[in-house]
C-alpha cells in the first residue's frame, strides 16, 4: 500500500527540503528532474504554508527579474514573484545577523505600499491609484541552492530567494518613479549606480506585472501589502561588518548594518 501522507507527496517533500534549508541556513543541491512552472509555484505555496504554520505573517510580495541587470547576473529572463513575511523585515538600526543566511546578497529596489486590492490585468493608472506610499528599499536575497545557481523553476520553488528586506521612509506616491538615480554604497564605497528606469522602464510596470502574476497564482494583493519592484542593478555579496546604504533621488535613504 502506498503511504499517502502529506510529507510523502513529491512536491511537499521538495517544499520541506527547501524550507528546512532556509531555517538551517544550509545550501541544498539544485532540484533534479524538470518541473513545470505550475509545480514550482505549488512548491513555493507549500513552503510558505509551512512558514505560516510556524507563525510567520504574510506582508506582501516581491518581484524578480524586472531589470536586465538582474536577468544577466542570474541567467534567467522571465519575471517571477515570491512571498514576503514579517520575519524577513529588517528594522533599520538593528544589525542583521549574517548567520541567518546561506550566502546573502543585497540589491537596490523601490517598494510600494498598497491601500487597496490589486488583481489581474490592470493599467499603470489603476495600479498607482492603489498605492498609499513609495519607499527606497534594499532587498537581501539568499538562494537556498548551492553556489547561488538555479533554473527558473528552481528559484520559483525557493520563494524567489526571498530572505530579507529593509524599507526606507515612505514617501508621497505622487513622486514620479520613472527615472530616479540610485546609489548603493557598501562601507562608504559606491558599489552599484543605476536608475529606477532600469526596472521595466518604470517601476509602475513591475506593480502592474505583480497584480497579474499574483492573480494567476491565487495570491491576493490587498491594502497594507508591500510590493518590492525588483533589483534595479546586479546584487552585491554581503559580509559581516558591512554597512549598506541606498540613496534614491527624491525618495531618500535606507541603510542597514550586517552583524555576525
Ligand atoms: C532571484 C530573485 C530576483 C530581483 O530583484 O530580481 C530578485 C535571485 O536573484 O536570487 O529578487
Ligand atoms: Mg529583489
Amino acid at each position: 500500500m502506498q503511504n499517502a501522507t502529506a510529507d510523502t507527496h513529491p512536491l511537499e517533500a521538495i517544499a520541506a527540503r527547501l524550507d528546512d534549508a532556509a531555517v538551517a541556513a544550509r545550501a541544498v543541491p539544485q532540484l533534479e528532474g524538470a518541473l513545470t512552472l505550475d509545480q514550482a509555484y505549488e512548491i513555493q505555496a507549500l513552503s510558505m504554508a509551512r512558514r505560516y504554520r510556524r507563525g510567520e505573517r504574510r506582508i506582501g510580495i516581491k518581484m524578480g527579474f524586472t531589470s536586465r541587470a538582474k536577468m544577466a547576473q542570474m541567467g534567467v529572463s522571465d519575471m517571477i514573484f515570491g512571498r514576503l513575511t514579517d520575519r524577513m523585515l529588517i528594522e533599520a538600526g538593528v544589525p542583521v545577523s549574517i548567520g541567518r543566511f546561506v550566502h546573502p546578497r543585497v540589491e537596490p529596489e523601490v517598494a510600494f505600499l498598497l491601500k487597496a486590492p490589486l488583481a489581474g490585468r490592470i493599467d499603470p493608472m489603476t495600479a498607482m491609484s492603489a498605492v498609499a506610499a513609495v519607499a527606497p528599499a534594499l532587498e537581501i536575497i539568499d538562494s537556498r541552492y548551492e553556489n547561488f545557481k538555479f533554473s527558473l523553476t528552481d528559484v520559483v520553488a525557493d520563494n524567489s530567494s526571498s530572505s530579507g528586506l529593509v524599507i526606507g521612509p515612505w514617501a508621497d506616491p505622487g513622486i514620479d518613479l520613472g527615472n530616479l538615480g540610485m546609489l548603493m554604497e557598501i562601507d562608504g564605497a559606491p558599489r552599484q549606480i543605476g536608475s529606477t528606469a532600469a526596472i521595466l522602464g518604470h517601476p509602475v510596470f513591475s506593480l502592474v506585472a505583480a497584480a497579474r502574476l499574483a492573480a494567476e497564482r491565487d495570491e491576493q494583493l490587498t491594502a497594507g501589502d508591500i510590493v518590492m519592484a525588483g533589483g534595479a542593478t546586479a546584487a552585491e555579496a554581503l559580509a559581516a561588518g558591512q554597512y549598506v546604504k541606498l540613496s534614491v533621488e527624491r525618495l531618500g535613504v535606507v541603510s542597514f548594518g550586517v552583524g555576525d
